[in-house]
Formats: structure tokens, sequence, C-alpha cells
């Protein structure tokens, strides 16, 4: 059950956003590591301001240019992101023309259920990789990850894999896909491997990502391509992790 949360309380968005995922633990939705990934988060979340920092703008456009020269582009999504920004995820599909795949580490039925008919309930037309969709697996991968949709991350050429666990970033790049990530830890093993990383909280990230599609859909083929040519990820991550230097530098 949510508890009320004023929205006087100085730390009000924090506990609102930390709420949506004990509600989601509470409706099947998020798996027990997932509050674990929620409270690193949090943490990293303080250290960057609780703010989208110039690094995240950065990735953020590189990000937008991949999606829309993206063949087949396909945005997964796990518990954690199901419950932190339904409606979001379902606007930025809509303008990517991405679909939507649930890829979950900790898959179970009930899991994989729970997730269709909360993204249902919420307004999503067509769900990948649960329900009735023909699912194939990865071979370099171990986990429950392996199992995705024919029609979705399996013929990708770009996957949006936000708040991802290190092996499959790993495998999804290994297996030739460009890999785009929204992860607040920069020194985490999918941010270190992913083609573009937005350190940045996903409850900002994607409603600023639809913004900046709509925006780009007016750039020519050349600009875009040039937009993610020039971008540099192990440069972004440094420009996140001197930015936490210089942060606690000025606090202490
Ligand atoms: O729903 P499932 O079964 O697919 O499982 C999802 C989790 C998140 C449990 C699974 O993917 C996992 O174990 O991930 P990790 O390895 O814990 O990595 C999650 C990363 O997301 C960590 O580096 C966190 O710092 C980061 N993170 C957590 N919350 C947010 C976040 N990044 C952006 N926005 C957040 N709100």
């Amino acid at each position: 059950m949510l508890i009320e949360v004023p929205d006087s309380h100085p730390r009000a968005l924090s506990l609102h956003i930390r709420e949506k995922l004990i509600d989601g633990f509470d409706k099947g939705l998020v798996a027990k590591a997932g509050l674990i990934a929620h409270g690193r988060g949090e943490c990293f979340d303080y250290l960057i301001g609780e703010k989208t920092q110039s690094f995240a703008e950065y990735a953020t456009e590189a990000a937008c240019a991949m999606l829309l020269l993206a063949e087949h582009p396909v945005l997964s999504i796990n518990g954690n992101v199901a419950a932190l920004c339904p409606e979001d995820v379902i606007e930025l599909s809509k303008v990517t023309h991405a679909p939507l795949e649930i890829n979950l580490f900790y898959r179970t039925k009930e899991r994989e259920d729970a997730l269709l008919h909360h993204m249902q309930d919420y307004g999503a037309q067509e769900i990948l990789g649960v329900g009735d969709d023909e699912t194939v697996q990865i071979e370099e991968l171990q986990s429950k990850r392996r199992i995705v949709s024919k029609k979705g991350i399996f013929i990708a050429d770009v996957v949006f894999v936000p708040l991802e666990d290190g092996d499959r970033t790993e495998a999804l790049v290994a297996s030739g896909k460009k890999v785009i990530t929204v992860d607040l830890n920069p020194l985490s093993r999918t941010a270190q491997k992913a083609q573009i990383t937005i350190v940045d909280n996903i409850v900002r990230t994607v409603p600023f990502m639809t913004k900046k599609i709509i925006e780009m859909k007016k750039y020519s083929t050349q600009k875009l391509q040039e937009i993610c040519d020039n971008f540099d990820n192990q440069h972004t991550l440094k420009m996140a992790l001197q930015f936490i230097q210089q942060r606690l530098r000025e606090l202490s």
C-alpha cells in the first residue's frame, strides 16, 4: 500500500518514486533485487544532484540520434522500468516507432503476466517478449534474459536497455547490436560496456528523450549520423565521474 507523502516534504519526489517501486513490488512487477538496485540508484542520484546534468544531455542526444537512424530499434523494459515510468516508455515507443519488449533477469511466469497486464492497463498496444509472442534464445547468455522476442531484440540493430545487468549488455554488444542504457552508476559494468550510457534517473531520462526525438525528427540523416559518430561514451562517463568528484569536493 502506498504511504501518503505530503508535497511539502523536502524529499517528496524521491519518496514518491520509492513508493512506486514498493507498490510495484507488492503487485509482483518488481523483483526483490529491483528494490536493492533502486537503493543503489538513489545513492548515485544524490551524487549527481538529482538533476539531468550536461553529460546526460549529451548522451541523450546521441541516444536519440541512434534510435532515429535505427532500422529495428527496440525498447527493453524490466520490472523497475515498468513500475517507475510505464506511461513514459509507451510514449517513447510511439514517437520512435520502436516496440516495447519485456525482458527479465528474474523471469517467472507470474511476473511476465503481471507486467504484461500492467503495461496494457497503461495503454500499451503491443508488448513483445511475453504472452503469445514467439521467443528465441540468445546463445551467448546464461541468464533468463537470453529469452528474447523473435520480432524484437532478436532482430534489433539498436536496443534501449535501461537499468541493465552487465552480462546481457556484453552479450548484446557481442552479438553486434548497438546498446543504449540508462544507469545512474557510471562505474557499473553496463555503463562501461554500452555504446551509449545516459547517467541519469530513468524517470527524468525517458520524458526528455521523447521531447528530444520530436525535436530531432527534423534533422537530416547526415546530421544524426554526425551526432552518433562524434559521441564518445568513455569521455561522457569521465565527465560524470569528474562532476561527482567536483561536487563532493565543493560539499566537503
Ligand atoms: O526486473 P528484472 O528481473 O529484469 O530485474 C531488474 C534488476 C534491476 C533487478 C536487474 O536488471 C539488476 O539486477 O540490475 P543491476 O545489476 O542491479 O543494475 C541496475 C542498475 O540500475 C544499477 O547500476 C543502479 O545504479 C541503476 N539504477 C537503479 N535505479 C535507477 C538506476 N538507473 C537509472 N534510474 C534509476 N531509477
